[in-house]
């Protein structure tokens, strides 16, 4: 299992990291533009690895995509972050030159290859590289839903007073601060339904810290978050490395599923070696469809800034 992370900044090498520390993969090969950082990055890890346990063999590359022949899956991380009090949608005009150029470089040397979109505005450069590519749907994932749903998790888990492993929550919609939908009506704490616990008004400031979970910690950190990111990513490329058909929301191209097309948005997928290997249909209420139709209209909003 050979698996290509493309941009060696925060996101990147913490995706690395992780996937090393879960040791499933063979090789993890970073690439960044920046001289030798990349390779940097991965010597450094590799000096982790034996304090950490791992087999994975990282090596870093200057913008060299031979080096990732052969790769089963593909991470993009590469652009700009956002920087306090920007939108991710603003990011827009840099990042679609960069992801179409990464994603073309990645095809070239890996047809066969999955690839993993991070790099924002998420949904809008996952449906930039389906307009691109010609990659099968299957193959062309956007990480958000994963990411945003640990922080519904996370500040749940700070509501209820109960670890986050014991608690479970989605989020779909599109990855933005007024697109996200996290569906608090299907959110448990060990099977039960977290409103048993808190309030309808303590479940509703959940959701809204939820929605701005990135836009919160940009402002503390003076750019994006890069842990919860990168150990999401790690939690897709291991469903699809290890064909685990583990459900995640995911961005993927809808025809017709919950009414929407011709946009990716995050929506609950089976992850396994074919990548996108079903998308879930769940049942929602007419005020979850109604947030979800909206968020697909901002969605589309964006994707009209694209110059395909
Ligand atoms: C986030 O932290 O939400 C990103 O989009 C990277």
């Amino acid at each position: 299992m050979k698996v290509t992370v493309v941009g060696a900044g925060a996101v990147g090498a913490s995706c690395a990291e992780y996937i090393a520390i879960k040791n499933f993969a063979s090789e993890v090969v970073l690439v960044d533009i920046k001289e030798n950082f990349a390779e940097g990055k991965a010597m450094d890890l590799m000096q982790t690895a034996s304090l950490n346990g791992f087999d994975t063999k990282i090596t870093g590359s200057t913008n060299d995509y031979s080096k990732t022949a052969g790769s089963d899956i593909a991470v993009i991380t590469s652009g700009i972050p956002r920087k306090p009090g920007m939108t991710r949608e603003e990011l827009i005009g840099i990042n679609a030159g960069i992801v179409k150029e990464v994603s073309s470089n990645l095809i070239k040397h890996s047809p066969e290859v999955t690839i993993i979109v991070v790099s924002n505005p998420m949904d809008t450069m996952t449906y930039l590289v389906h307009k691109t590519t010609g990659l099968p749907k299957n193959k062309i994932i956007g990480m958000g839903g994963a990411l945003d749903s640990a922080r519904f998790k996370y500040r749940l888990s700070e509501a209820l007073g109960a670890p986050a492993s014991d608690v479970d929550g989605m989020v779909i919609g599109g990855h933005s601060d007024t697109g996200m939908v996290p569906l608090t009506r299907l959110a448990t704490r060990n099977s039960v339904p977290v409103s048993e616990f808190i309030s309808e008004e303590r479940l509703s400031q959940v959701a809204e810290d939820t929605k701005v979970g990135g836009a919160t910690l940009t402002k503390m950190l003076g750019t994006s978050a890069w842990y919860a990111p990168g150990a999401a990513v790690s939690g897709l490329v291991q469903a699809i490395a290890c064909d685990q058909k583990k459900i995640f929301p995911c961005s993927t191209l809808l025809d017709g599923e919950y009414g929407l097309s011709d946009l990716c948005i995050g929506v609950p997928v089976v992850l396994g070696k074919d990548g996108i290997e079903k998308i879930v249909e769940i049942d929602l209420s007419d005020a979850e469809k109604a947030k979800l139709q909206e968020s697909a209209e901002g969605v589309k909003k964006t994707n009209g800034l694209l110059e395909l």
